[in-house]
Order: C-alpha cells, then sequence, then structure tokens
C-alpha cells in the first residue's frame, strides 16, 4: 500500500469505479424501500460556489448514508437552465444564451463529478432542453382548458432594468430581486395561474409538514396569509353602483368617516377623466413602491374623488379618496376608513382634515381615547345604533348577518396570496403556448413543442422573439405569443421529471409513482416562499391531472445555512468600498484571537474589517472550490465543509479548518497503511472480546461509545459531530499495541471508522476499504452497529479536582452510588492533602497544631461517570 496520502489519485480511481459499476443508477424496484434525495439544482451560472458545494454535500451524504442503509436511492441532478443571467452574459459577449448556457453546464458538470457526487446521471435534464419544457407547455394547455390559467390586464410590478414583471415574492423592500432597481406599477395584460384557488389546502397542508422546519412552514403561512371578515357594499351618491370593499373589522363600521380606493380603481380612473389634478396624482402613485413594508412607511396621501359614499347602516354621506396606501391588489382595492380604530386612517384624517368618529371603547374603562393615535383594540360598541353594547366579537357577527339580510355584504375569507402571473417579456425562456387568433382571442398551441428559436442575437433591448417573424407570425393572420415563463415555472415540477426524464409519450409515467413523494429535499432557506410554494403548488395541478397520486412534494425539508466569510475594503475617494478577497488580507491578532490589524498582502498597507457575510462576488469573499479541490482533494472539502458546523447554521470559513480536515485524513490513510498488514490477519474481535487487557478494552470502549452516538447523529442530521466521532476513534486506535486482541480492536475500529466516513469522505474510505480487504465496495458493506457488551464497565475511572483544580483519579466500581463515589474520592491520598488541616503537605500545615486533624470539606460536587470536585475552605 503507498505510504503518503494522494487524493489525487485515490479519487480519480474512486470516481472510475462508480462509473463502471454504475453504483448510482437508480432502478425502480418495488420490492425495495425507495429513498429519493434531492438537493435544489443549480443556475448554470458558470462555475460553483461553495454553497454548492456545502448543498450538494450534504445531500451526498444523506443519499450515500441511506443506500448504506440498504434503501433504494436516487439521487440525481440538472440544470435549472433558462432565465436573465444568460441574455446578459449575451449582451456582454455576443454569444447565443444557449451557447453559453449550455457550456457553463459541461464546466459545473464537471466540477460536480470532481466532487463524487453519486448522482444517476443518466437522469440529468436541463430546463431549457425541448423535451423538458414541452411538458410544462402541455401541462399550461391544460390549465388553459380548465379555467386554471387565464390572460387578464393587471397592474405589475414592473423592473425597469430587466425590461419584465416580476411577482410579488420578487419584488424584496420595493426593488427588484435581482436588479436591484426600484420597481413600478404597469398595466399589462399577462397570463396567471390561479394558484388562489389552492390557497386553502396549501395552508392546511401545512400542518401535515411535520419534516419541514417550523420557520419555513411559517413563513408560507403568512405569505398565504388568510384572514376572515366581511365584503360589504357602500352606495354611491347619485348613482346605482356600489362600492364593495373589503374588512376584517366589520365591528367599526359606525365609525366610517370616508372610504379610500387604489388609484388604480375604476372609480378613480373614472374620475381622473374630467379631473387633471387627480390624474396627476394617479401618475405619482404607479411611481411608488408596491411592498407593504414600504406602503407601511410612507406618507399617506390622498386626493378626493369628488364622488361619495353612502353609509349601508345608517345612509350617511361620505367622501371617497384615491390613497396611495390602499392596494389594487387586495381585497376589493378598496376600503373603510374608520380614523377612529385604523393607524393608517387615523394618520390619512388629520393630515385631510377628515372627521374621526369613536365607536370602540375598552371594555375595562381603562384609557382608549383617539387624540394621540387610533385605539386599535378591540372592546365594547358604543355610539353604534343597532349594536350598541356589543363586544367586538358579537358585533362582527351581528353586522355581517344584519348586512347579508339586506343583501348588502357577506362573511367572507380572504388571501393575501395573489393568482402566480407567469408572463415574462424575456427571450430566454419557455414560450408560453398560446395562439393570438386574428379576433384578438387567444387558443392554446395544439401543436407542441413550441421551440425556443436557439440562433438569436440578443443586444439589451427586450427581448429578440418580438422582432423575429419567423417566430411570432403564423398563418392565417395569427400571432404566437412572445412572452415566455416565469423561470420558477420550470423548477416547480423538475423533481418529478427525473423520475421519468427519458419519457417520450407523458409529462410523468408509473416510475413518478414508485419515487415521489422527494423523501430528503435539501436547500437555501432562500425558496422558503417562491420555489417552495409553487412547487407545491404545480405538485396539487399534476395530482389533479393525475400524474402523481401523493398530495405533497416533500417529505422532509431541510434548509441549509450559509458559507460566509470575512469581508475586508478600503474605502475610495468617490465614497464607494474597494473590497479584498480574505486570502489577501494578512491578519494580525493578539493570543486571545483578537484581530489587532490587517494589511493588504500586496502592498501592506491598511484594510478595514468589513464583517462576517455571505460569501459573494459583490463583497470578493468566496474561496474557490475548485482551487480547494485541486491542493486538498474532493474528501478534504467534503469533510471540512460537514465538520465545521451542522448543516442547518451558517458555516464561517477558516482556511485553518480545511487544513485540519485535511491532516486528519492524512492520519486516518497513515493508521490504515501503517497498520495494514496486522490488520489484514487479525482475529476477529467477537473471539476476543472477553479476554481484552484493561487498556485494550478501553480503547474498543471508546470506539463503540463514539459509534454509537455517531449513529444517534447520522439520524438527526448532524454531521459535524459524527466526524468529531470519527477523530476520537481514530485517536484511541493509535494508542493500541501489537498484541493479537489490540489487533483485532484496530481492525474492527478502522472498519467502524472507514464505514462511517464514507458518506462523507467517500474516496480515501472506498480505497481503504479495498486496500485493507474488508471487500469490494464499501457502498454495499453492512452498516456498522453498536457491540452493547463492549460498552458495558466494570470499573469507571474518576477524574479529581480540590478546587477545580486537577489533582489526581481514582477508579471505582462502575455501579458505585453517588456515596460511594463521594467516599472513594474523599479516601484517596491526592485528596486528603487538602482536606484535612496539619497533615504534611498543605498550605497553611506549618501554622496549626499537628495533632489536631479537622476536615475542611465545604462541598462534594460529583459529575456521574467523570469526575469530582472537592470543594474546600
Ligand atoms: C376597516 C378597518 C377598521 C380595518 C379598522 C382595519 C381596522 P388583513 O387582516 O391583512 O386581511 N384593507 C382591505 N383591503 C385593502 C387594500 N386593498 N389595501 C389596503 N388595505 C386594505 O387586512 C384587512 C384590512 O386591511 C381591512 O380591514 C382593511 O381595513 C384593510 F379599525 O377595514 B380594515
Amino acid at each position: 500500500m503507498q505510504h503518503d496520502y494522494d487524493p489525487r489519485g485515490i479519487e480519480t480511481a474512486a470516481q472510475a469505479f462508480w462509473d463502471e459499476h454504475q453504483s448510482f443508477k437508480a432502478v425502480e424496484d418495488p420490492a425495495r424501500e425507495k429513498f429519493y434525495c434531492l438537493a435544489m439544482f443549480p443556475y448554470p451560472s458558470g462555475r460553483l460556489h461553495m454553497g454548492h458545494v456545502r448543498n450538494y454535500t450534504i445531500g451526498d451524504v444523506i443519499a450515500r448514508y441511506q443506500r448504506m442503509q440498504g434503501k433504494n436511492v436516487l439521487q440525481p441532478m440538472g440544470w435549472d437552465a433558462f432565465g436573465l443571467p444568460a441574455e446578459n452574459a449575451a449582451i456582454k459577449n455576443g454569444i447565443p444564451p444557449s451557447q453559453w448556457t449550455r457550456s457553463n453546464v459541461a464546466y459545473m458538470k464537471g466540477q460536480l463529478r470532481s466532487l463524487g457526487f453519486g448522482y444517476d446521471w443518466d437522469r440529468e435534464l436541463a430546463t431549457c432542453d425541448p423535451d423538458y419544457y414541452r411538458w410544462e407547455q402541455w401541462l399550461f394547455t391544460r390549465l388553459m382548458a380548465k379555467g386554471l390559467a387565464y390572460r387578464a390586464t393587471a397592474v405589475v410590478n414592473w423592473d425597469p432594468i430587466d425590461q419584465t414583471v416580476l411577482a410579488n415574492e420578487q419584488v424584496i423592500d420595493g426593488r427588484g430581486w435581482r436588479s436591484g432597481a426600484p420597481v413600478q406599477k404597469r398595466e399589462i395584460e399577462q397570463w396567471s395561474v390561479r394558484i388562489t384557488d389552492y390557497a386553502q389546502e396549501l395552508l392546511d397542508a401545512l400542518d401535515g409538514l411535520t419534516g419541514w422546519p417550523e420557520q419555513v412552514r411559517t413563513m408560507q403561512r403568512n405569505w398565504i396569509g388568510r384572514s376572515e371578515g366581511v365584503y360589504m357594499e357602500f352606495g354611491l351618491a347619485g348613482s346605482a353602483e356600489v362600492l364593495g370593499i373589503y374588512t376584517t373589522r366589520p365591528d367599526t363600521v359606525m365609525g366610517v368617516t370616508y372610504m379610500a380606493v387604489a388609484a388604480e380603481h375604476p372609480l378613480a380612473r373614472r374620475a381622473a377623466e374630467t379631473d387633471p389634478g387627480l390624474a396627476a396624482f394617479i401618475e405619482e402613485c404607479r411611481r411608488g413602491g408596491v411592498s407593504e413594508a414600504e406602503i407601511e412607511t410612507m406618507e399617506k396621501r390622498g386626493y378626493p374623488l369628488g364622488l361619495n359614499a353612502i353609509h349601508p347602516v345608517t345612509n350617511e354621506t361620505v367622501p371617497i379618496f384615491a390613497a396611495n396606501f390602499v392596494l389594487m391588489g387586495y381585497g376589493t382595492g378598496a376600503v373603510m376608513a374608520v380614523p377612529a380604530h385604523d393607524q393608517r386612517d387615523w394618520e390619512f384624517a388629520e393630515k385631510y382634515g377628515v372627521p374621526k368618529r369613536q365607536v370602540i371603547h375598552s371594555p375595562d374603562g381603562s384609557p382608549c381615547g383617539i387624540e394621540a393615535c387610533a385605539y386599535v383594540e378591540k372592546g365594547v360598541l358604543r355610539d353604534s345604533g343597532p349594536f350598541d353594547g356589543l363586544t367586538s366579537a358579537q358585533a362582527c357577527d351581528a353586522i355581517a348577518t344584519w348586512l347579508q339580510e339586506r343583501g348588502k355584504g357577506e362573511k367572507r375569507v380572504n388571501f393575501r396570496l395573489r393568482d402566480w402571473g407567469v408572463s415574462r417579456q424575456r427571450y430566454w425562456g419557455c414560450p408560453i403556448p398560446v395562439v393570438r387568433t386574428p379576433d384578438g382571442g387567444v387558443r392554446p398551441e395544439t401543436n407542441l413543442p413550441v421551440l425556443l428559436p436557439e440562433d438569436v442575437v440578443v443586444d439589451g433591448s427586450g427581448s429578440p422573439l418580438k422582432r423575429m417573424p419567423s417566430f411570432s407570425e403564423l398563418p392565417n393572420g395569427e400571432f404566437r405569443e412572445t412572452d415566455t415563463f416565469d423561470t420558477f415555472f420550470e423548477s416547480s415540477w423538475y423533481y418529478a421529471r427525473f423520475c421519468s426524464s427519458d419519457c417520450t409519450t407523458a409529462m410523468l409515467d408509473e416510475r413518478a409513482r414508485y419515487w415521489l413523494p422527494v423523501d430528503q429535499y435539501v436547500g437555501g432557506i432562500e425558496h422558503a416562499v417562491l420555489h417552495l410554494l409553487y412547487a407545491r403548488f404545480f405538485h396539487k395541478l399534476m395530482r389533479d391531472e393525475g400524474l402523481v397520486d401523493c398530495d405533497e412534494p416533500f417529505t422532509r425539508l431541510l434548509t441549509q445555512g450559509m458559507v460566509v466569510a470575512e469581508t475586508w475594503y478600503r474605502g475610495g475617494a468617490d465614497g464607494r468600498k474597494e473590497w479584498f478577497n480574505p486570502a489577501d488580507v494578512e491578519v494580525t491578532r493578539d493570543d486571545k484571537g483578537k484581530m489587532l490589524h490587517a494589511v493588504l498582502k500586496a502592498d501592506g498597507q491598511p484594510v478595514l474589517f468589513g464583517g462576517i457575510e455571505k460569501m459573494s462576488k459583490s463583497k470578493n469573499n468566496g474561496v474557490d472550490p475548485e482551487s480547494l479541490i485541486a491542493r486538498y482533494g474532493a474528501d478534504t472539502v467534503r469533510l471540512y465543509t460537514m465538520f465545521t458546523s451542522p448543516p442547518d447554521q451558517s458555516l464561517e470559513w477558516n482556511d485553518d479548518g480545511v487544513e485540519g480536515a485535511y491532516r486528519f485524513l492524512k492520519r486516518l490513510w497513515t493508521l490504515a497503511s501503517a497498520k495494514a498488514q496486522p490488520i489484514g490477519a487479525a482475529p476477529a474481535v467477537a473471539d476476543l472480546a472477553a479476554d481484552l487487557d484493561g487498556a485494550t478494552a478501553a480503547a474498543r470502549r471508546e470506539v463503540q461509545a463514539a459509534l454509537k452516538k455517531s449513529l444517534f447523529d447520522y439520524e438527526r442530521q448532524q454531521y459535524n459531530t459524527v466526524v468529531s466521532g470519527c477523530m476520537t476513534m481514530v485517536n484511541a486506535l493509535y494508542r493500541l499495541d501489537d498484541s493479537p486482541g489490540a489487533q483485532a480492536v484496530l481492525r474492527e475500529g478502522v472498519s467502524i471508522c472507514l464505514r462511517l466516513l464514507a458518506p462523507i469522505a467517500p474516496h480515501v474510505t472506498h480505497h481503504l476499504w479495498q486496500e485493507l480487504g474488508f471487500g469490494a465496495d464499501i457502498l454495499d458493506a453492512p452498516w456498522p452497529a453498536v457491540d452493547e457488551a463492549a460498552l458495558r464497565q466494570d470499573s469507571i475511572e474518576y477524574v479529581l479536582q480540590v478546587n477545580g483544580k486537577l489533582r489526581g483519579k481514582v477508579t471505582v466500581a462502575a455501579d458505585a452510588d453517588r456515596a460511594a463515589v463521594e467516599a472513594a474520592a474523599l479516601a484517596a491520598d491526592c485528596v486528603r492533602r487538602y482536606t484535612q488541616v496539619g497533615v504534611p503537605g498543605t498550605d497553611d500545615a506549618r501554622c496549626v497544631t499537628p495533632q489536631i486533624s479537622e476536615v475542611r470539606v465545604r462541598k462534594v460536587i460529583v459529575v456521574p461517570g467523570k469526575l469530582v470536585n472537592v470543594v474546600v475552605n
């Protein structure tokens, strides 16, 4: 066996072995328990980053672990290949998006292979392949037929940089999620999918997703945002029309002093036709933000429509305003304003001098005035005519009933969730399979797939499809839709297509029924709402098409933590920061590790610490996985990412830690190569277990104890402590001597350690397993089990402390109770020297009379199985 650990040779050979034996090819087998493990597929941006490496290592550890439990494992990989960056790169480099994407895919595939991930590459898919996207086009035509996809003019979030519509979820703090540009409101005709039809089911089913982090379920619940309220109609003075509103506080109806409608509300628009001031106000609102956070904080502004509404209970008239804080897309786009009991309405009323009318009072007579702010609590109704004296809860019911009886309203459940607008005015996406007919109608395309032309010039001025008559012009005066799908469309069902990736006759086939649902999904928390909600929705759409038979796509979800690193910068003259890679910075620290100062290696001049941030290009604090693999090998990179923190927590990058991971694998290697011969020849430990000497039995016990803990940690997906358990084992094994018993324990210990490490560092363990003669393929080895007998101990060694200082050790029977342990500790010479006054050797021996022997023990602390601390005066 070679002497030095050479990761490169070992890893290439192991990968070749897996290829040759098709080790990760997944074949449906109803007789075996299946396990479908999936990590979120990457966007082919060009190179893998450390976040990918961590994500895919976690997935691979789980997949290999389940495989070694004997399950039939599917772990596929593919590419989320449509999207804007390809178009931007095309503009910059003058190459078609398809070419850029496919060459990135090829490169990144090589990188994934070099990490030794156990993927069934036969199932690889890229969402830009017509074989893939044709099926979502097909599903869309089915949704059209069912009325679940529809076209409507809608006010949308418009990203002026990316020149596209954004979903609400893609607007973060009023800015486009990708471009960062302030979002504008625009009215545009687009295709939407009725996710709201599934809102209740999507909400209810969250309760059953017990394998998901609570945080993600809460985020989805909030996003769906179910509220129970009342829809009611106000009359319009001088007209037969009505103004419908939605409120969650019908108990405040008697306090309404004005109405407010969104700037885009038809009523406001109509009034603007004859009022230029109002038209200008509406135009201004268009520019405002659309996010709720922004609306919450912005100045509340309005403009009177010159119209009055008629109160449904009192028949009084109240003025109607257009207001910038009313959202067109929520409820009915109109609200009844109750300035006494709603803070927004209160601020608005203060500003425009509208009266406030208090109708809710605190039930216990505590102060509830509305001079300084609205009284928003629930309470008891006053000045409320027929509803006086009712509590808010009673009034909500009574008022709903009152309105219902008069045909003026009803109880209603409202969702914050909007239908999913799926049209994007971009080129590099899946064409929406729709044809516009000369009469202004639409029909689904029957001849699928609608192929996206790939040989195009993208120059930045909108989608090239719009300038391609060969694509858009059809016979008989018809036109093809030139919008493409939101790329979340593709990523909403790829997990299912992996099951039937080569099926040419349908979107999915019976294999999907075997593999689905995904047993374990792994990915970033940033997808908690967008991707994971859409995928759950799509799953239900496919279920209702009869394509799958389960209700939810992902049984367990692991959201991995971010990879973070230090950031360093200098402020430029123009106020911009220049960021330096941590590898180029030399940091001086004091002996406690505190930073003293830092300089750029290149020029020796100081740089400033910018905090610990997610690894990113913009902060230049990334580490390139490829160079790490070249230097240390894939196993070290994998081991490091697993060892440094639990998967769901953030991982703070540390170069010394990588070095440490590498040293551990070398140490394992050295142990195995130095002892390869005796390991090969060692007797079975079972034959000798009863006769092991004390030190050998102790080493075996240590290995078994670490094994027991590691098995538990594997189950709870805490791989960092699995690795430290393996380190403990290797240390114990190094201490063994050459006796036959010790060799048997060594053999057993190495075989346990290799198997435990196999999912994490698969190459070196694969190699050593074969070299040491344990078997042909560690993947097929039985998972190690604990020998409980080895854990039993006749005696336990306790560490003895006096006032917290180590003073010696004592051995007591393993079944000794607390009193016996305490007595043994107090009787030990090394302790007695400090507890007996006047005994020679104690500090104050000189100043007391030698014949007095006085016990000075104040307290004895026993940590069972470990330590006794004796506290003395
Ligand atoms: C009157 C009222 C009085 C309200 C009061 C609140 C407190 P959730 O719980 O989120 O569903 N609202 C309704 N439609 C709106 C829109 N398009 N834009 C802005 N605000 C809108 O919120 C429902 C409440 O939000 C409704 O109840 C309405 O204000 C407001 F003391 O009606 B309320």
